[in-house]
């Protein structure tokens, strides 16, 4: 398992749940904590050229694990279930972008909010058949560009759609396709899951990237998260990929971001 923080750029909306803004300083900082990669919050391929971020990157010698997209959400309203077909081919295309970014930097792609929201107008399985279309028209360009698409559970006090590990796993099995996966984020788990363990355990088959941040969101061990156990229960069922820290910037940035890589880096030391 390798261990990355979040970050994003310095015009991102406030709900990007990351310590440090400002691609280029965030980058070397996270180098300096000892993070083994960052993961980019990105609105637009564009984004990803105008910041400049392949020379920064190059520069720090630093990996990418995931391109995260709640900013094509909160910031630019787009999402894959929405009732505009025009807004949905506008989502599926900032996406195919952002997957050649991903390409180009051997990173995943993620879906969080951006799936969208059941609403009064349609049946929840209306909005799974406009979900699995969206997601369906992706493939493609995951495909030409070898790239992973991971769709992470969010709590029910942010979304009303696919809250849960079970939810988004019984939606893959009906994808049915091997690039997409599941991003289990442990701070939803703990509002959502039955039991963290248990659901990491349940659905290790689909797990492909995962978010780390305590009960309160804050760094690990200022709630009452026990990862020791849970990173001891994803060794367990062989997961060997990236774990993410998404963290609020309390008390202040340098402070959490530190923290937290006290806190977990000895667990990912060892490999
Ligand atoms: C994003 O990774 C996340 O966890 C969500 O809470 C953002 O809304
Ligand atoms: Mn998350």
């Amino acid at each position: 398992m390798k261990l990355a923080i979040a970050i994003a750029s310095e015009k991102a909306e406030h709900s990007a749940f990351v310590v440090w803004r400002g691609f280029g300083p965030a980058i070397e900082k996270a180098k300096r904590a000892g993070f083994q990669g960052v993961e980019l919050a990105l609105r637009s391929e564009r984004e990803f050229e105008s910041e400049g971020l392949a020379e920064i990157l190059q520069r720090n010698k630093m990996s990418v694990s995931c391109v995260s997209t709640g900013q094509v959400f909160a910031a630019d309203g787009l999402y894959f279930t929405h009732e505009d077909p025009a807004v949905r081919k506008r989502t599926v295309e900032i996406f195919q972008g952002l997957i050649r970014v991903a390409g180009r930097l051997g990173a995943m792609v993620n879906i969080g909010r951006a799936r969208g929201l059941l609403t009064p107008e349609r049946t929840r399985e209306e909005t799974e058949a406009l979900f699995l279309d969206s997601l369906s028209q992706l493939i493609p360009e995951m495909e030409r560009c070898h790239v992973d698409v991971v769709i992470e559970p969010v709590n029910r006090y942010e979304i009303n759609y696919l809250n849960n590990t079970d939810e988004v796993c019984a939606l893959l099995r009906k994808l049915h396709h091997p690039r997409f996966g599941v991003m289990p984020d442990v701070f939803h788990m703990n509002i959502e899951d039955d039991d963290i363990c248990e659901s990491l355990k349940r659905n290790r088959e689909y797990i492909k990237y995962v978010h780390l941040a305590d009960s309160n969101r804050y760094y690990p061990g200022r709630g009452h998260l026990n990862f020791e156990k849970i990173l001891g229960t994803l060794r367990t069922v062989g997961y060997q990929g990236w774990c993410a820290v998404e963290i609020l910037p309390d008390p202040d940035p340098d402070t959490a971001a530190f923290s937290a890589a006290e806190a977990l880096l000895p667990f990912f030391s060892a490999e």
